[in-house]
């Protein structure tokens, strides 16, 4: 097994004085105080961690929370990141699934995470305390697991996704290897960290020497400011914040030093593409999913104006097929992508059935459906089976008819995803009552306690049956057809 010192130790060894985070109020960070306080709160921190299996962090983007981060690399500790807009139920059952023992909070996230009800503590609580004896790791195994983020299933309930060292690492050079990097780069973080989008950057930052521009979170005019006026040179994004970022530029232009946004998490728009273009803003498209670690195809910045909407070509190291029945399809035939590569989940965390179902022979079925052109470029035409994609949140639809279907007076629930200019698209339900009473009103009422508010439908239509097939299983494309059929 391959083993490197670990990563940060090495970074502050090799670059001390360089910038290795930057946030809005202005304060800097070297890669020697990084280090240092990462360390350091390890210390602190494994006053709880004996006999913890994976420790939770439920944050938003901040110092605290990537020190927290290094600090369970240096305790040996899987890290999983929660996602903030989950409601306490939610969380529950994601710290149950992937064995959160301990959860590591910011001040503003306490409350809600203490009714998670299970052992937690603010980023402030760790800081106060004095440090123990243990000893911290030097090295890094390439094969341990390194962090889990969630990504729902098919069947409503989520799964974790375990990102080795490795994985993050190939994930890294993978993307070098296609953006190249400058002595001036500096990659601002807007995304949340609990996504991969957000933690890549982090990941990038410290193996390549690169500093990071970190923002708690999404906000146009905090983006433009950091382009305009701090140096940023690569931002990554999704759809509906490009779009707002193209807004708020008007007519201005971003610096000649800004290189580009890489754009990701879904479809892009070939009006956002264009729009892009004709304000001069480099967008690189690029495909890839929680279970890739990031990008694992992307296009090349030369190759862009002759393919709008084109992903591009599967990174160095990795590879992407298009598939049907197991066979490799010609060029321009529609069929599943599968890919494979350094940077690829081994699987998904205790759950020997979604892995069956995805792995197959060192390869990953998305279940996104694409084609290649005669160049080997890769468009990808529709999103996994189901799937929802709003703003950039997955939601699937089993999730939120499992919902539905424990209020009562609900028979039959049918989730669907509607198209949204502004969130590209949001869930609409479709319900048969036996309750002439119950009102949409109950029906948010009781979505709200139990669902992000991202993943309510925001439509509802009470139907007097769904539509289903002979085994009676519900035809989600006919919900579709029923919604153009309403709103045209
Ligand atoms: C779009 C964002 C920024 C919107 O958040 P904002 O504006 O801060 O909203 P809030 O003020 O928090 O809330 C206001 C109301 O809006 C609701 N709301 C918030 N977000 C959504 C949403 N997505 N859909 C629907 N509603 C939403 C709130 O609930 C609130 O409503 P009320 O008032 O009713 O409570 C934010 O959503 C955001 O950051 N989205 C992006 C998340 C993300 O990073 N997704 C990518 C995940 N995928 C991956 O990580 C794999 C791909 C990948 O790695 C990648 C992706 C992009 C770029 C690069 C890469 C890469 O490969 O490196
Ligand atoms: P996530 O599970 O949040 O990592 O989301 C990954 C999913 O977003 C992929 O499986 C695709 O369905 C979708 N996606 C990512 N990149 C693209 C893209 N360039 N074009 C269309 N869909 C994409
Ligand atoms: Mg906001
Ligand atoms: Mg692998
Ligand atoms: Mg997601």
């Amino acid at each position: 097994e391959t083993v490197m010192e670990h990563w940060l130790t090495k970074r502050a060894d090799l670059s001390p004085d360089m910038i290795a985070v930057e946030i809005a109020d202005g304060q800097c960070w070297t890669f020697e105080k990084l280090y240092k306080e990462s360390v350091l709160f390890a210390k602190k921190l494994a006053n709880y961690t004996h006999h913890i299996k994976h420790i939770g962090i439920l944050s938003n983007n901040s110092l605290d929370m990537i020190v927290a981060f290094f600090a369970c690399t240096y305790l040996e500790k899987p890290v999983v990141l929660l996602n903030t807009r989950l409601t306490t139920s939610e969380i529950k059952k994601q710290c149950q699934t992937a064995d959160v023992e301990l959860i590591l909070t910011s001040d503003n996230l306490k409350e809600k995470t203490s009714s998670v009800h299970l052992p937690s503590k603010t980023f402030t609580e760790i800081h106060k305390r004095s440090s123990s004896s243990v000893e911290l790791t030097e090295i890094i195994n390439m094969n341990r697991l390194c962090s889990m983020m969630f990504t729902s299933g098919t069947t409503g309930n989520a799964k974790a996704v375990m990102h080795s060292f490795d994985n993050h690492w190939s994930s890294a050079v993978a993307s070098a290897l296609n953006l190249g990097l400058l002595p001036s780069d500096k990659w601002l973080a807007c995304l949340p960290l609990y996504h991969i989008s957000g933690l890549a950057i982090i990941m990038k930052s410290v193996i390549y020497g690169m500093s990071v521009f970190l923002l708690e979170k999404f906000d146009e005019l905090a983006v433009q400011q950091a382009i305009m006026k701090n140096g940023v040179t690569i931002v990554s994004v999704v759809a509906v914040t490009c779009s707002r970022l193209l807004n708020k530029l008007g007519e201005d232009r971003y610096p000649p030093s800004f290189r580009c946004m890489l754009l990701g998490g879904g479809p892009a728009p070939v009006s956002l593409l264009k729009t892009a273009r004709d304000k001069g803003i480099p967008i690189i498209q690029t495909y890839g999913m929680t279970e890739t670690s990031s990008q694992i195809a992307t296009l090349n910045e030369r190759d862009a104006l002759e393919r709008v909407g084109s992903a591009g070509k599967a990174l160095f190291s990795a590879q992407i097929e298009i598939r049907q029945d197991g066979a490799e399809l010609a060029p321009a035939e529609i069929g599943e992508i599968v890919v494979n590569g350094p940077m690829v989940t081994a699987g998904y965390y205790n759950h020997e059935e979604a892995n069956k179902k995805a792995f197959y022979d060192g390869w990953l079925y998305t279940g996104d459906l694409g084609y290649k052109d005669e160049q080997g470029f890769l468009y990808v035409i529709d999103r996994r089976s189901d799937l929802i994609i709003s703003g950039g949140e997955n939601i699937y639809p089993a999730e939120i008819e499992d919902c539905l279907l424990s209020i009562r007076g609900v028979e039959e629930a049918g989730v669907a995803g509607m198209s949204d200019p502004y969130w590209g698209q949001v869930p609409a339900a479709f319900i048969v009552r036996n309750n002439t009473e119950l009102t949409e009103t109950v029906i948010l009422d009781f979505c709200k306690k139990e669902l992000a508010s991202y993943k309510i439908p925001k439509k509802i239509y009470f139907v007097r049956s769904l539509p289903r097939n002979a085994t009676s299983k519900l035809q989600r494309h006919k919900l579709w057809e029923w919604m153009e059929l309403i709103n045209n």
